[in-house]
């Protein structure tokens, strides 16, 4: 090609087009430094016809991507020499298929899908980033003013509620080291926290807060109680150290390892799910809410009850992960359960708030695993849950729902690659992404050496994983922001 074919192009071409995408007289045009781009003739040519170029850089590599492509099709053509025209049209469509597709969507999903915010939302100092374990998240708007914060389990350091500071764009944590704060009492120092859930357990329409507290026991009895926060008389208080609450040794002074909120009748009022770690007969699961005859809200009186006896639910096993939620019921809550040395259960909720364990019958039992993170979703969208668990150092879970109303069934679906045990602690689903796909994250902790967090998609199958970092002993909070 010369400079007068160039230009002969531009005028079939160029002008056409910007007229036929009406881009008028603000359009820049670009193209390199080639010979025939720089010709005198093409320059006159292009400023007779009033065209704007982008001024290129002398000597400068070809920045448009595409070029990129266009040499590995060359390379590749070159590789296997067609003849003739639809021998060069084979190679073509064999190389686009094959060879670019596949190079172009790997290139997409390369690009990472998370950007670490963490020193400019939330930079680690004593007062809002501790160093510091902690062992569980929950969301609520904890100071009422309809945004939500987020409360934090501190394990050994204060538990943290960080809100978003709009003026300062960052995360402050409001549960301030002074007695004078609505919030102070929320920080509680000393009950080695290891999960946390917020719901409105007294049907006010604000959420009471339950923290779950080790104390340092890991099973059996524990030397210091759960707290159950409500916002009364300007600050928040413990409902569980109430006398009312106290005489009716409601308190779970035992080891648990995860909580959940349930309304399990579907009154607006929640009970709180506490997956307890026995030892023995010591310590089965229990269910507190309000009982509701022997308060008085008038009287600001709540007295709690634990009613997993009478639900059905008081069980002796090595609790450890609960998730709740319509898993197999059409409109109320049922409760699933991966424990550790022993099988899990599936309460199914019998429509009056009590429950039965179909956790054998419906395939979920995984008996020999130990269960860990546990989260559900509908990842095949078809209107019903599935239930998906990290189990400990063994292979982890992705059971879809099968069965009818009479009959529950699951199977477990998950990939050679997503069963791959790892020492994995906390699993979540969402659609991280935004392709309405959902992604299954599993948080793996430094056990015996580095272990990767990672990363699932859910498209029809699960096949590929994404190194994100691998985590150490967590020492402050890390922020990531999903880039959009
Ligand atoms: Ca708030
Ligand atoms: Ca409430
Ligand atoms: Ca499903
Ligand atoms: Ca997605």
């Amino acid at each position: 090609m010369d400079g007068a074919m160039y230009r002969e192009i531009l005028a079939n071409n160029l002008l056409p087009s910007v007229r036929a995408l009406k881009m008028g007289r603000g359009c820049v045009f670009q193209h390199d430094n080639d010979p025939k781009h720089t010709a005198r003739a093409t320059k006159e040519w292009l400023c007779k016809k009033h065209l704007k170029v982008l001024e290129w850089p002398s000597q400068s590599p070809d920045l448009n991507p595409i070029e990129n492509l266009w040499r590995e099709l060359k390379v590749h053509i070159a590789q296997r020499q067609p003849r003739n025209l639809k021998d060069l049209e084979k190679v073509m469509m064999f190389l686009w298929v094959f060879i670019f597709l596949p190079v172009l969507s790997a290139a997409q999903r390369s690009e990472p899908m998370f950007s670490a915010v963490t020193e400019t939302m939330l930079p680690p100092d004593y007062d809002n980033n501790p160093t510091q374990l902690n062992y569980g998240v929950a969301v609520t708007d904890v100071d009422n003013d309809g945004d939500l914060e987020m409360f934090v389990a501190g394990y050994n350091g204060p538990n943290l509620v960080l809100k978003y500071d709009k003026q300062r764009k960052r995360l402050v944590n409001i549960a301030v080291d002074n007695r004078s704060s609505p919030f102070y009492a929320l920080r509680d120092r000393q009950g080695n926290a290891i999960g946390v859930t917020a719901c409105d357990i007294d049907g006010d329409g604000r959420e009471e807060i339950y923290v779950l507290n080790t104390n340092n026991a890991f099973s059996g009895r524990a030397t210091y109680s759960d707290k159950l926060f409500k916002f009364r008389n300007g600050r928040f208080e413990d409902l569980l150290n109430d006398d009312i609450n106290e005489h009716r040794d409601v308190a779970n002074r035992l080891a648990g390892r995860s909580v959940a909120c349930i309304d399990r009748k579907g009154t607006g009022r929640y009970a709180i799910y506490i997956a307890n770690y026995a030892s023995g007969n010591v310590a089965p699961h229990a269910l507190i809410e309000m009982d509701e005859a022997a308060s008085d809200l008038s009287r600001g009186i709540i007295a709690l009850s634990n009613v997993a006896e009478q639900a059905g639910v008081n069980k002796f096993t090595g609790g450890r992960g609960v998730v709740v939620g319509p898993i197999v019921s059409q409109y109320l809550s049922d409760v699933f359960c991966d424990n550790e040395y022993g099988p899990n259960f599936l309460f199914v909720n019998n429509g009056d708030g009590t429950f039965t364990d179909v956790a054998q019958q419906a395939g979920v039992e995984d008996p020999m695993q130990h269960g860990r993170g546990v989260t559900l979703a509908d990842f095949n969208r078809d209107g019903k849950m599935d239930i998906v668990y990290g189990n400990w150092n063994g292979p982890h879970r992705l059971y879809l729902q099968l069965g009818n109303n009479r009959k529950h069934r699951f199977k477990d679906i998950a990939s050679q690659k997503f069963s791959m045990p790892s020492p994995v602690r906390t699993v979540i689903a969402a659609d991280f992404d935004n392709d309405s796909e959902l992604e299954v994250f599993f948080n793996n902790i430094a056990y015996r050496g580095s272990s990767s967090n990672r990363l699932f998609s859910y498209a029809g199958y699960l096949s590929f994983d994404m190194v994100i970092e691998p985590t150490s002993k967590s020492q402050r909070l890390y922020l990531y922001h999903i880039k959009t």
